[in-house]
């Protein structure tokens, strides 16, 4: 399910006031070095490989110290290196992966070590618990001699600074850890998406990342870097990107994804809850509602987001699915954000826009998508879980009558299954927000669960348990296994469940 967006000659517009701003919260670093749990310098002859687990998730820079046994080395040592997330990975063959995303992000590198001994520092930052090393060649004159291996590994915090959960079910605090653990390797200058790939700031990770920090690391900085970020580097006409390139110059991609423009009115909505900062309200406001406007400018006729506006959206990775209930969904639950910023920046108009649109939205969705004959809601003739899940989200019917469409779209098989944890977060959101408590702890438990019970140590950023090996991209050995949007069963546990 190829997307990939090219505008041609898209210059981002920056704006240098909220660049600076962005910068002046650039988090430092913490450091920590790691070594592998057990270790036991090998000597390695041609064709020997040697695996190495660092027992936990690591983001960081490698370090080997090498020298030899035998003569004097009379040729390179040819060493080839293997990262992997999973144990599972090591299974696969880079070689076969001729999916639409690049083969740059396969993380293996070929070594030529000219001199030895010889201490060689890789210069890219790796994402990784397992290390593989195999020496492709050495000469018939010498073997090469691992000394040392360490990472220095990196994180704008320290995840034991976090209060683990206790006194309540084990699987439960195992679930939150690995949530936090999640978060943590993605907090690094900005709140990336993956520290295996795509390693930058996308908008729609970005909220829950900062719904789940709210929780617990409380590192209200970062959140505000990001959202001048996102404010600072934008599309000419001020929609806000999907992502930004923030390695280097920040820089817009030229991709708009209209439901995650929408998230950043939310975004700043909680971020002003937690933290009251006027500032950033005064400089980010005209950015956030800008998203509404245009959202609002996309419907048509009768107040229903029109089909480019669909088209842009993005909702989950579920091949075949029909997104426009969802994506009005998306907007009708922005919408009341966007009341809360109207209302704190005493914009008495436009918060009666809002108001007015979001009155009419919900009816307009009600006319167009529910089916009261079926008790579902319907995009386009397709009954999908996502429909329900964004319908109830964006407050479409009351409370009762939408419970009982989400709990079976839910519960029963379907087409257009969810993918991501990314829709999975807002089901469970979803589900709290009619009343069915047990049913998002029992959601929570299963999908998340479940890959606790497959051993991760992070959580993934694709699980869909009736597919185990999907991958959006063409192949599983691109997929990453430390994905922000999949780090909030650590709010809804602390905020919600517990
Ligand atoms: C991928 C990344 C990112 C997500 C987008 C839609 O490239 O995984 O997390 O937000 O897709």
């Amino acid at each position: 399910m190829e997307r990939i967006s090219i505008i041609e000659n898209f210059f981002p517009k920056n704006d240098p006031a909220l660049l600076q701003k962005a910068e002046d919260n650039l988090p430092t670093l913490l450091e920590t070095e790691l070594v592998p749990v057990s270790f036991a310098a090998p000597t390695l002859a041609p064709g020997e490989t040697v695996r190495w687990d660092f027992g936990t998730h690591c983001v960081g820079y490698l370090t080997l110290q090498l020298s030899f046994s035998g003569s004097h080395p009379d040729a390179p040592a040819l060493l080839r290196l293997r990262f992997a997330e999973r144990l599972e990975e090591f299974m696969e063959d880079a070689s076969a992966y001729h999916g639409w995303i690049s083969k740059g992000w396969i993380a293996e590198e070929l070594l030529h070590v000219d001199r030895l001994p010889f201490t060689v520092s890789l210069p890219r930052r790796y994402a990784f618990r397992y290390l593989e090393c195999t020496v492709i060649d050495t000469s018939r004159k010498f073997r090469l001699v691992v000394d040392r291996v360490w990472v220095r590994a990196v994180s704008a915090v320290d995840p034991t600074r976090v209060t683990p959960l206790e006194r309540t079910d084990p699987k439960l605090c195992r679930i939150d850890a690995v949530a936090i653990k999640t978060l943590a390797e993605c907090m690094q200058e900005v709140f990336e998406d993956g520290p295996k790939r795509d390693r930058r700031l996308w908008l729609g990770d970005f909220r829950l990342q900062a719904l789940v920090n709210g929780v617990t690391f409380r590192n209200f900085a970062l959140v505000k870097r990001c959202l001048y970020l996102f404010a600072g580097t934008r599309f000419p006409d001020d929609r806000i990107a999907a992502c930004l390139f923030t390695d280097g110059e920040p820089a817009a991609d030229d991709t708009w994804f209209s439901d995650y423009a929408l998230l950043y009115p939310v975004a700043l909505a909680e971020y002003l809850a937690l933290t009251d900062d006027s500032e950033a309200l005064r400089d980010l406001y005209d950015v956030a509602v800008a998203q509404l406007d245009r959202a609002l400018a996309m419907t048509d006729a009768d107040g229903i987001v029109n089909a480019d506006f669909v088209d842009a959206a993005f909702i989950d990775w579920s091949p075949g699915l029909e997104k426009t209930a969802s994506t009005m969904g998306v907007l009708l639950y922005a919408l009341p954000y966007g009341r809360v910023l109207a209302q704190k920046n005493g914009d008495a108009l436009r918060d009666a826009i809002y108001a007015e649109a979001l009155e009419r939205g919900r009816a307009a969705a009600k006319t167009r998508f529910w089916d009261p004959a079926k008790g579902v809601f319907v995009s386009n003739g397709q009954i999908s879980p996502a429909s329900q899940i964004w319908m109830t989200l964006g407050g479409v019917l009351p409370e009762a009558s939408a419970k009982g469409a989400l709990c079976r779209l839910l519960s029963e098989p379907s087409e257009t299954p969810l993918v991501a944890p990314y829709l999975h977060h807002y089901a469970l959101e979803a589900l709290l927000s009619v009343g069915k408590t047990d049913a998002a702890m029992e959601h929570l438990l299963s999908y998340w669960g479940g890959m606790v019970d497959r051993g991760a140590d992070t959580f993934w950023e694709i699980w869909n348990p009736e597919a185990p090996d999907a991958s959006p991209y063409g192949g599983t050995i691109v997929n990453s296994y430390c994905h922000a949007w999949s780090c909030t069963p650590s709010y809804f546990l602390r905020n919600h469940l517990l």
